[in-house]
């Protein structure tokens, strides 16, 4: 008896005390994008971005990156596109999918276009999985083209080695598919697919993986009851159909959002869901966050229906998730680099390289740092000082850290600075050299680190 209750008190203490669902708990993150790139261990999730106090869509304006290998601790690597470094954009950044083709990585969104408020699919390319990106222009013959998902088949078409590039979107009971011309900035026009008659519910956010050498179709869509929206998918034998419908494989649960959207992956092999929910804000259905559960086939090939967990991915008590945001994004990550260079002649940085001349009293660098609820976070900095100490100041937003002594280093090295606090929404961090104790020069910033840090460490 004893031996039973210790038992069942054992599987008590697992399945209450993990929770790994939210994945993420620092940021409102939607509409989650999952993929695993070749030659990189580690499983990344691109998602839109919920504004703290909005819960509404219309004022989405970006995009984040996160990576992980334990899916565990992740790393949030800040925004990685925002509508202000979109020309042709003016508002409604929502749902997107992200590729690697070609050496590349690309984003492709959608946005509103300016004047004529028409949805269209944007292309954004970077060297770097964790970008940040930069807009190519829009997808051209892709009318209201919302929810975009870039799907690369392994049928090894290319001299290169990868397959065709296709693209799905939709949304307003709509979905469409079409092969991508190989530069991915526009369709082939007469491969394009009404997909909405071969399924069922159809609403928006369409996602095809392959299974066993079949393809899968899987959509957030709304029954006759109408909202919140659950998960539908269908199974074709060709990427773009015909598609037999299959059913519901995510249905209404408790805490979810009116909408739903997501993708799956297999990373280490495992087969992994993605998809949002409200729980992080306590239920306000348009301020989301990721969640992530394991997604099983029966023998046929079905998805057995997935019913949202606390545990979510791993056995562990939470998933904790530190900012990494590299000092020579600048502008493009939401920063500021102010009378300050990029360089990359001190070796080991991470990203594209570093930022140094802090010539002046002032000059800086900025970092933004955009987080759900006021929190705690442990900040680090990534630095070198090869020609002795140098002395800075910090700004978080209007509060003023003083005196940040960074010592004599010839190589990167990561100093703890300890806690600082953020606030919800948008934090900008700025260091700058200070202007009352005199350094060394040949400073340089790598990265900022914000580390989450709970309660009970
Ligand atoms: O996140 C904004 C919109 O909500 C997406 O584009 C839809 O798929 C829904 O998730």
């Amino acid at each position: 008896m004893k031996k039973i209750f210790l038992l069942l008190s054992m599987c008590f203490v697992l399945t209450v005390g993990s929770a790994q669902n939210p994945v993420f708990t620092h940021v409102f993150t939607a509409d989650p994008s999952p993929h695993v790139w070749p030659n990189d261990d580690r499983l990344w999730v691109y998602t839109s971005h919920d504004e703290p106090g909005s819960n509404n869509h219309y004022g989405m304006t970006g995009y984040h990156a996160f990576s992980t290998t334990d899916m565990v601790n992740w790393t949030d690597h800040g925004r990685i596109l925002h509508l202000e470094n979109v020309d042709w954009a003016e508002s409604h950044a929502w749902a997107m999918d992200a590729a690697y083709y070609r050496g590349k990585y690309y984003l492709i969104y959608c946005m509103k276009e300016a004047g004529i408020g028409l949805f269209r699919t944007g292309v954004a390319r970077s060297d770097r999985p964790e970008g940040p990106f930069t807009d190519l222009g829009y997808i051209k013959g892709v009318e209201f083209g919302q929810d975009p998902a870039i799907f690369i088949d392994d049928d090894a078409r290319l001299p290169d080695g990868q397959g065709t590039p296709y693209l799905f979107w939709g949304h307003d009971r709509q979905c469409y598919g079409a092969e991508l011309n190989d530069d991915l900035m526009s369709i082939k026009p007469e491969t394009e697919v009404d997909l909405k008659p071969q399924l069922k519910y159809v609403f928006e956010g369409p996602w095809v993986h392959k299974y066993k050498g079949k393809y899968y179709l899987t959509y957030p869509g709304l029954t006759p009851r109408r909202w919140p929206e659950k998960m539908f998918y269908g199974v074709a034998d060709k990427p773009l159909g015909p598609y037999e419908y299959k059913g519901c494989f995510i249905d209404d649960f408790e805490g979810q959002s009116g909408t739903n959207h997501g993708g799956i992956v297999t990373y280490k092999g495992k087969d992994i869901m993605f998809y949002h929910s409200a729980w992080l804000s306590g239920g306000l259905s348009e301020t989301r966050c990721v969640m992530a559960d394991y997604l099983r086939y029966d023998k046929e090939g079905n998805i057995i229906p997935i019913v949202p967990s606390k545990e979510g991915l791993a056995n562990a008590k939470r998933t904790k998730t530190t900012l990494k945001l590299e000092a020579e994004n600048g502008f493009a990550a939401g920063g500021d680099l102010y009378n300050v260079i990029v360089d990359t002649y001190i070796q080991d940085y991470s990203g594209r390289g570093y930022v140094t001349n802090f010539d002046n009293p002032y000059d800086h660098v900025s970092i933004l740092a955009q987080v759900a609820k006021p929190s705690k976070y442990r900040f680090k900095v990534r630095y070198a000082s090869p020609a002795g100490e140098s002395n800075h100041n910090v700004l978080i937003n209007s509060h003023q850290y003083r005196g940040f002594v960074f010592p004599p280093s010839e190589t990167f090295t990561e100093i703890d600075f300890g806690i600082v606090e953020l606030k919800a929404g948008d934090n900008l961090v700025r260091i700058f050299k200070s202007n009352w104790k005199p350094s060394k020069g040949q400073f340089a910033i790598d990265y900022i680190k914000l580390e989450q840090v709970f309660d009970d460490e």
